[in-house]
């Protein structure tokens, strides 16, 4: 059977939803104006951006690296969160939730984003609530789980220190790189080497730090946790990702082995429709609201 975009077939699924897990991608920072990495949006400097993702891109050139990671910071240091974040961090508020899915007993929220968007959602929604409100008024902040990583996390190359670090640029020959090529279309063929010795280094034993995010061959983070929600889950919502890059694309097939439910929300056909129960095609932004029918008053 072709998959539904009925709405109202999705609310009764959602009222009937115990365990609700939301599978995130680039896509729900799309309107933030964070770019993807496939399709249009995936180039930086006529570079391919999953290209820049990789340990071996990183050893090969850790300067190049660098300046697309800083060029990355800049922008979501400039971005806010979308109404998409803004609406998956009012799930985790477990009144607000069951007026949607009166049965719900748990939200998560797994992200494959580094931008830290639906963390500042979270944290926005939690400052509006008023003061000594009850537990069930206030979100849950343990909801989140970053499993690529964070973007303004710095960490050794060499020993196990790791910080949150927004200073920006992080050393002044990022900023000065960025200065000089602003731009400039072709980076891959534009000479434009930082030394090693003038890239952000470990502040504890002086070694090439990193980007604080998963690139491809490393271990996502909290994977145990994500298996015991994805293995619990009844409903699983797939929102902005290409559903490409594994193991997140493959957590909507573990929700329907057994026998939960798959809604994907992304601009266009994706790999993940293929066995979703429902999908709702368009900018997450706009059909997540819609389809939730949730209005901005409630
Ligand atoms: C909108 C929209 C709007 C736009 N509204 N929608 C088979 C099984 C298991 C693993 C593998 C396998 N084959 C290969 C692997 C390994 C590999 C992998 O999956 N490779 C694939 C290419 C096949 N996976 C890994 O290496 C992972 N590690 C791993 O598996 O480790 C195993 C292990 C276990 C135990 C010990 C040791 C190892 C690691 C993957 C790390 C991925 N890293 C990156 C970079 C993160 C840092 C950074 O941000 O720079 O993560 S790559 C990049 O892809 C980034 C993203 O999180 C990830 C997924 O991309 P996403 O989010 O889906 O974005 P796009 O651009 O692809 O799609 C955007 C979508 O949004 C599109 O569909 C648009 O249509 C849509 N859209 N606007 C709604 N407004
Ligand atoms: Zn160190």
């Amino acid at each position: 059977m072709p998959p539904s975009d009925s709405e109202a077939e999705f609310q009764e699924a959602l009222r009937r939803s115990q365990h609700i897990v939301v599978i995130a991608g680039a896509g729900l920072s799309a309107a933030s104006g964070i770019p993807t990495f496939r399709g249009t949006g995936g180039m930086w400097r006529s570079l391919d951006a999953t290209s820049l993702a990789t340990p071996s891109a990183f050893a090969a050139n850790p300067s190049l690296v660098w300046q697309f990671y800083h060029h990355r910071r800049v922008k979501a240091l400039a971005a806010t969160p979308n109404i998409a974040h803004d609406l998956l961090a009012k799930l985790a508020i477990p009144n607000f939730l069951k007026t949607l899915a009166p049965m719900a007993k748990s939200f998560h929220l797994v992200t494959q984003n580094v931008d830290r968007l639906s963390v500042r959602a979270l944290n926005s929604v939690a400052e509006q609530v008023p003061a000594g409100s009850k537990r069930a008024d206030r979100p849950r902040m343990d909801c989140i789980i970053e499993m690529h990583g964070k973007l303004f996390d710095v960490k050794c190359t060499t020993c196990n220190y790791c910080e949150g670090n927004l200073s920006s640029p992080l050393c002044p020959s990022l900023g000065e790189a960025d200065a000089k090529l602003g731009d400039y279309h072709d980076a891959g063929s534009v000479a434009n080497d930082i030394p090693e010795s003038q890239l952000p280094r470990c502040p504890d034993c002086g070694a090439l730090a990193r980007p604080g995010v998963v690139w491809f061959e490393e271990k996502p983070l909290r994977l145990d946790d994500i298996n015991s929600i994805v293995y619990k889950a009844d409903l699983c919502l797939v929102v902005g990702t290409s559903s490409t890059v594994y193991p997140a694309a493959g957590y909507a097939y573990r929700v329907k082995r057994h026998n939960g439910v798959v809604a994907v929300f992304n601009l266009e056909a994706s790999s993940g429709d293929d066995l979703a129960d429902f999908v709702f095609l368009g900018p997450c932004e706009v059909t997540l609201p819609h389809v939730l029918g949730v209005s901005k008053d409630n």
